[in-house]
């Protein structure tokens, strides 16, 4: 795990300084949960800006692709650890030396306060209006696999699991390996990602209401439409696991997570939905063109995890 191309990335600093953080995951697949361990934390924006208000946070999730702006501030000298801190393990990933030097000048007294952010605001008060309206769009996240990769997974075979006929496995490896909290931290599931290649295994998108999949989905929206995507990963999936959905061209909000309402909100264009979560966006369809909607894991992408989607001039 790196930080900026380092396996042993140190930051000087001097006593009392607030730092603000950009902070993006570029890897290929691994979600972070990063922190900076002794330090005081502040939450105060996002892939695409600012929140609408300020928040203590105690580590920030992303998922590749994702971005978080903390502040943070070094009261005392010493050294503090970034941090990637899963449920089962902490990894040292870098270190910040802060020195005896006072700060010349310090933002302390401006960090101890949680601000209101007005421009972020005003920049969602028109869309309000349309949090609540029926999802547009309906998708869901799964997997299928072809018939020689089932069979190496055990599926039907005495020894193994056995397919229900909702596509759940019962019995085999693949029910250990769910990821306990809705996200996989570590490559679990060794044999699904060694093993098979684009022919065995292919990734999905699924339209709910014209049963289209991937690349098949064509959809078609005007400039200035504001569109609700409702987003399920199936937890019954044979690899249940997160995907970190990324929309080209335009922004957006999301408004809810498995039902409950967001109440702070910043703009964004990648979502990191949780095994079994359902995410409803409100997409700003600002930006006329040709784009993708894809999984931001390229492993995942190449086995088909992307849709199409026009947004055209209004005449
Ligand atoms: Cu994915």
């Amino acid at each position: 795990m790196l930080i900026n191309g380092e396996n042993n990335y140190t930051l000087q600093a001097k006593k009392g300084e607030v730092i603000r953080f950009y902070i993006t995951n570029s890897a290929n697949t691994r979600p972070f949960n990063f922190t900076i361990a002794g330090a005081k934390m502040k939450l105060v924006g996002g892939d695409s800006g600012a929140y609408e208000k300020d928040q203590w946070v105690d580590a920030v999730t992303l998922g590749p692709s994702e971005r978080a702006i903390i502040e943070v501030l070094f009261e005392k000298a010493g050294s503090y650890a970034f941090q990637n801190k899963t449920p089962d393990k902490t990894y040292e990933i870098g270190i910040i030396a802060v020195s005896e030097d006072s700060v010349a000048s310090s933002y302390a007294d401006s960090f101890a306060v949680l601000k209101t952010h007005n421009e972020a605001i005003k920049s969602i008060d028109p869309f309000r209006a349309y949090f609540s309206k029926e999802s547009d769009k309906k998708i869901k996240l799964s997997i299928e696999l072809n018939g020689d990769m089932q069979k190496m997974m055990g599926v039907g075979s005495a020894g193994g699991g056995h397919m229900m006929a909702d596509g759940t496995m019962m019995g085999g490896n693949m029910m250990e390996a769910e990821p306990k909290d809705g996200i996989e931290w570590e490559n679990s599931m060794q044999m699904m990602s060694v093993i098979p290649d684009t022919s065995m295994v292919k990734w999905k998108i699924s339209d709910q209401a014209s049963g289209k999949e991937n690349m098949d989905i064509d959809w078609k929206f005007k400039v200035g439409d504001k569109v609700k995507i409702r987003i399920t990963n199936d937890p019954k999936s044979m690899h249940p696991m997160q995907h970190p959905i990324h929309i080209h061209g335009q922004r957006f909000l999301v408004v809810k997570r498995n039902g409950i309402q967001n109440q702070n909100l910043v703009w964004k264009d990648t979502v990191l939905v949780q095994n079994g979560d359902t995410v409803e966006l409100l997409v700003d369809m600002d930006n006329p063109g040709d784009w993708v909607i894809h999984c931001h894991i390229p492993e995942h992408m190449e086995a088909g995890m992307m849709s199409q989607f026009k947004v055209l001039n209004r005449i």
